[in-house]
């Protein structure tokens, strides 16, 4: 008799996924405050400035990516579906701040301007910020992120009363 043969074969499966790289653009804070009274979850936020993205972005788009904005390890997430808009003209609106992860972050504006880059606003109220505290300036890292694309800017504030300013 003829000995049979078995052959197994093996398929490997490979899964791949495709990860655009982060791009790191870049931040121009023109004006930020904190208002930081006495008590928890009270704080109020105002953030204006600059996104310029960075070499080889493949843009943002918030209605579908969300926002994340992060103080110096103070994270603030942003659904996705909060956003409205047309591209490069986006808001986010919400009185409550009940919709951002933690609470607390009422709007956002990004708006692309004729150079390319946006014009970012962001506004907070009843936040918890009290990790910001204190009788004098700090260094804080203000830093946002949308879909693959980030950018940061370190911010000497000084201090007014409890609240924080900066320039
Ligand atoms: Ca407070
Ligand atoms: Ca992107």
């Amino acid at each position: 008799m003829t000995g049979s043969t078995s052959t197994t074969t093996t398929t490997a499966s490979t899964t791949t996924t495709t990860t655009l790289p982060g791009v790191t653009g870049t931040l121009t804070i023109r004006r930020a405050q904190m208002k930081l009274p006495d008590g928890p979850a009270n704080d109020r936020l105002t953030i204006r400035g600059y996104l310029a993205l960075g070499a080889g972005s493949d843009g943002i788009d918030p209605p579908h990516e969300g926002f994340g904005l992060v103080l110096t390890g103070v994270r603030f997430d942003l659904p996705a579906t909060g956003f409205t808009g047309i591209p490069g003209r986006w808001r986010y609106r919400d009185p409550s701040g009940a919709g951002s992860n933690p609470d607390g972050i009422t709007y956002v504006s990004l708006r692309v301007r004729r150079d390319g880059t946006f014009k970012l606003s962001i506004k907070g109220r009843n936040a918890e910020l009290s990790t910001f505290d204190g009788t004098t300036g700090r260094n804080i890292q203000v830093r946002v992120e949308i879909g693959n694309d980030d950018a940061a800017q370190n911010l000497p504030f000084r201090r007014s009363g409890r609240d924080l300013r900066y320039p």
